[in-house]
């Protein structure tokens, strides 16, 4: 079994989050996302609308996605690689280069974001 993870906020979901579930999805059979707790979140400097339990029920209705696990800090990926058996790291290319020592543990992949979409330009249209 190909196992692929991803990391996010994935709040205020919509169609880029999905987009990049489902060509996570695509590169094997099981997807975990590993999501930012709402602590993690403050160390993000990202201010997230959903609680986690709110983001995390979103989530696992999701058909892409199989496992939800916490998002607590920056060093957490070569662990979580190892502990859920990895083989793809998956995340946008907002991202590319950084995380690329992962390439010790697992494929590392960069896909293109969605444009003209983003959970702040959701809040900023709103007039939030
Ligand atoms: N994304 C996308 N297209 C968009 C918006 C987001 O492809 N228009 C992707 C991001 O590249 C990321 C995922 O959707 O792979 C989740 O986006 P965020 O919730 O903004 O994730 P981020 O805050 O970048 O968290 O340790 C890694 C961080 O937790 C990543």
């Amino acid at each position: 079994m190909r196992k692929i993870i991803t990391y996010g906020t994935f709040d205020l979901l919509h169609e880029g989050h999905i987009r990049l579930l489902k060509r996570a999805k695509a590169l094997g059979d099981h997807l975990t996302v590993a999501l930012s707790t709402d602590e993690f979140n403050e160390i993000k400097h990202k201010h997230a609308y959903h609680s986690y339990e709110k983001r995390k029920y979103i989530l696992e209705a999701i058909r892409y996605v199989d496992k939800v696990i916490p998002e607590i800090s920056w060093e957490q990926k070569s662990k979580d690689v190892i502990s859920e058996e990895i083989d793809v790291f998956v995340i946008g290319d907002d991202w590319k280069g950084e995380f690329d020592f992962l390439r010790n543990y697992c494929d590392v992949v960069y896909l293109p974001r969605t444009k003209n979409i983003s959970s702040t330009k959701i809040k900023k249209d709103l007039g939030k």
